[in-house]
């Protein structure tokens, strides 16, 4: 595998859209019990659910510790492939590769990754087997790829419509735990020579007490170039309406790399979800890692879910808007199957399925 000095932009690379074919889609096993609670048993049962839904639509690779290779095995379908690939935790959209692409070969982008803020905020210490993720999905793809060692930053923290705009918010890149030694200019030149994208849009905040400091992908995603969907409540006693308001606004007001308006299409959140007693306690209590409180509100949001060949796959939540959710993505989504999952056990661990999901794209 070589590690080139140029650019992505240089060499005539970009991201393509999440929504562009995929060669398949990686994930991470969970298993570290000061997130998942009861062992991580009910979190490696949704996991397992969301690789076998995504396998429905292409090929998927489970990267797995190796105490639990065996475990991973017998939970995973036949045709899901598993590989030990040593990691930290489960958000293979944060510490794998972002891949780019000339219409001819695919190149890792292997940002460095600090677990969400490093020793400022960030949700685990340490992260280093996370960090080296990426350049092994490289390394077993037959990628080359891009390393930047002196800039952080997580895939769910961005969103590109593979057309020349990349979505993002200023809550989460400008937190002092990633790049804080860079401006926001310089931040953007980072992106747009890594992604080669020419125009960015900065949301200010993403989904209300999101523990990734607001990464972008649980409040937004494009649904193709010049239209997306937006995290939305029409609650008015609900700090998430005044930070989806806010977003609504910027959106409306700008235009994309093209020059074109944006068509925004609102996806109504379920009710607030707190964290109960039993939750609570079925994760072991660690220093250093985020505590998971009884009470706590969960950033829950439709929003984070994946888009595959052919396929959306939804977290659901038991909620009253789960229906309304399915009905907002099949109309967005008219060509694509729609398979809602009910994932409150990857919601307890922080995120959702787009946050354990990460696609190779076909060339
Ligand atoms: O939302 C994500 N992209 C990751 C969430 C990480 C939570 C760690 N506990």
């Amino acid at each position: 595998m070589k590690t080139y000095t140029t650019t992505p932009k240089e060499d005539g690379f970009r991201m393509p859209g999440e929504f562009e074919n995929h060669l398949g889609t990686y994930i991470i096993w969970p298993e570290r019990t000061d997130n998942w609670r009861l062992g991580a048993k009910p979190a490696q049962e949704v996991f397992a659910q969301v690789a076998s839904a995504i396998a429905e639509h292409e090929a998927v690779t489970v990267a797995v510790n190796e105490g639990q290779y065996a475990n991973a095995r017998h939970m995973l379908p036949d045709h899901v492939r598993v590989v030990e690939i040593s990691n930290d935790d489960a958000w293979v959209r944060d510490c794998g590769p972002t891949c780019v692409t000339d219409g001819k070969e695919v190149r890792g982008v292997d940002w460095r990754f600090n677990a969400w803020g490093g020793l400022v905020d960030g949700l685990y210490f340490p992260w280093d087997k996370d960090d080296a993720l990426a350049q092994k999905v490289c390394e077993l793809e037959r990628f080359n790829r891009y390393r930047l060692d002196h800039f952080i930053l997580e895939g769910g923290s961005i969103h590109t419509d593979g057309d020349g705009t990349l979505v993002t918010t200023e809550e989460c890149l400008l937190s002092e735990g990633r790049n804080s030694h860079l401006n926001k200019e310089q931040i953007e030149a980072v992106l747009k020579e890594y992604l080669n994208v020419e125009k960015i849009i900065w949301l200010k905040r993403g989904i209300y007490l999101d523990e990734t400091n607001g990464h972008v992908d649980n409040i937004f995603a494009f649904v193709k170039p010049g239209e997306c969907l937006l995290a939305w409540t029409d609650d008015k006693e609900d700090p998430q309406y005044e930070i989806s308001r806010e977003c609504l606004e910027i959106l409306e007001r700008e235009t994309d790399a093209r020059g074109r308006k944006l068509k925004v299409h609102k996806l109504h959140l379920p009710k607030p979800i707190l964290i109960t007693k039993e939750e609570s306690h079925g994760v072991d209590a660690v220093d250093g890692t985020l505590p998971r409180k009884e009470g706590d509100r969960l950033a829950a949001s439709y929003v984070n879910f994946y888009l595959c060949n052919g396929g959306v796959i939804y977290p659901t939540f038991h909620d009253e808007n789960d229906q309304r959710a399915e009905e907002t993505l099949k109309e967005c989504f008219p060509d694509r199957e729609v398979t809602g999952i009910y994932a409150r056990e990857i919601l307890l661990g922080g995120g959702n399925i787009h946050c354990i999901t990460q696609q190779i794209p076909m060339v």
